[in-house]
């Protein structure tokens, strides 16, 4: 009786022990996987943001060498502001004078580019101290703007002309900011003389 009583306790323990160990399994298995999606669910986030990331930036490019081919704003009326060195101070989405335009190729994306021709805005855009002087003539600026959603972005591009009303050169590049206050924006650096 004593010896049958023993064999049940050890069984029950063993049970009791693989019940613990399954336990245990299971909860690391939950955790594992829990892990693993919660990190391929980040990773396509990621991968869809700077996808759509550059998709605004396309659309910008699109807008800029749309506007830089006719030297004519587009989604925009007014002049475009300058700071007191003479730097371009670009309008927001939401700013007066902007209306915001489509393209039919690319759903949800909005864009607006503001052409300047330095020689005769009635500034100083080179901060040399005079305005509209010899070294702005044959000066064209141009910046574009795009959206979707959350996500805007800016370029500047600066064009010469090569001979008097002659062909444009582009002589300098750079991404800018979207004006604060709009939308989300970034700012680039890249430059080309
Ligand atoms: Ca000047
Ligand atoms: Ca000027």
């Amino acid at each position: 009786m004593r010896r049958q009583g023993r064999q049940q306790d050890v069984r029950c323990g063993e049970r009791g022990m693989a019940l613990l160990l399954c336990t245990l399994f299971i909860a690391l298995t939950l955790v594992v996987l829990s892990t693993l999606s919660l990190r391929i669910v980040a990773q396509a986030h990621h991968g869809m943001w700077a996808e759509k990331e550059a998709q605004v930036f396309a659309a910008a490019e699109a807008a800029l060498a749309l506007s830089a081919s006719s030297m004519t704003s587009l989604g925009f009326t007014g002049a475009p502001a300058y700071d007191t060195a003479g730097r371009s101070v670009p309008p927001g989405f939401g700013a007066p004078g902007v209306t915001p335009q489509t393209f039919a190729a690319m759903p949800g994306m909005e864009y607006f580019a503001v052409a300047a021709a330095w020689g005769s805005d009635g500034l100083d855009n080179n901060g040399d101290g005079a305005a509209d002087d010899a070294g702005e003539q044959g000066v064209h600026a141009v910046l574009a703007f795009a959206r979707s959603g959350a996500l805007a972005r800016g370029i500047e591009a600066v064009f010469r002309e090569q001979a008097a009303g002659g062909a444009l050169a582009q002589v300098s590049w750079r991404e800018i900011p979207v004006a604060p206050g709009t939308e989300e924006g970034t700012t680039g650096t890249a430059e080309t003389e």
